[in-house]
């Protein structure tokens, strides 16, 4: 077997909940009066939560932010996003993704998440999805978000792996450098699929079962 462990992001990989990132951003620039478009949201996939709003206040036309209402604003984005991830639940996950996991277990694969962001226990609690991974890697154990190979440094750390026999999954641009900077081979799905940088291109989920 070329990889032993797989590394993957959650939200735009596992989850869809960059929707709900969305609708919490976009509340917050509604207050500001700042323009927020569904291709601005785009820059935002695996970037953290605090160099989200800096990019979200790249367009305010007001006076310069000071730090403790950044705090505030970061604090009231993420309470309009919890409030999104609370009515989530178990069918959030697709089958597809569901039963190519538990195939990969059984191939002998271990498992991880590497996600940048700090509402990962709680969202794979909601889709009742903790027990399908052997380690979790999250925005609360880092100190540098994506394209920062970090958080995957964390989880190849959590499962006492070496990273070149790591494969990541990823949606995001900032996440496949993140995981060609760890070392690892990286498959992008979805929006990072179009700029080909990664080294497997994803059309559905289960195509990791042709990879691996
Ligand atoms: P939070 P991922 C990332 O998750 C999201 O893609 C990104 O949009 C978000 O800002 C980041 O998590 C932080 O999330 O506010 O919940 O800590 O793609 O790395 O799983
Ligand atoms: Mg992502």
């Amino acid at each position: 077997m070329q990889y032993k462990a797989v590394i993957f992001d959650l939200d735009g990989v596992l989850v869809f909940t960059d929707k709900y990132h969305f609708k919490a951003w976009k509340k917050l620039a509604e207050k500001l009066s700042i323009d927020f478009t569904e291709k601005d949201n785009d820059r935002l996939r695996g970037v953290s939560r605090a160099e989200s709003l800096e990019i979200i206040l790249e367009k305010y036309k007001g006076k310069p932010t000071s730090e403790a209402q950044k705090q505030e604003y970061l604090a009231e984005k993420n309470d309009t996003y919890r409030q999104f991830l609370g009515d989530m639940n178990r069918n959030d996950v697709s089958d597809v993704v569901r039963d190519t996991l538990k195939k990969l277990r059984e191939s002998g694969y271990r498992l991880a998440i590497g996600s940048s962001s700090k509402n990962t226990a709680y969202i794979l609690e909601r889709t009742e999805l903790t027990d399908a991974f052997d380690a979790v890697a999250d925005g609360t154990m880092i100190t540098k978000s994506k394209p920062d190979p970090e958080v995957f440094l964390k989880a190849a750390e959590l499962l006492r792996e070496t990273p070149s026999n790591c494969l990541v999954v990823e949606d995001a641009d900032a996440g496949v450098t993140a995981a060609h900077a760890a070392g690892m081979d990286a498959a992008a799905i979805g929006a990072a699929t179009k700029s080909q940088r990664a080294d497997y291109n994803l059309e559905a989920f289960s195509d990791l079962l042709r990879i691996l």
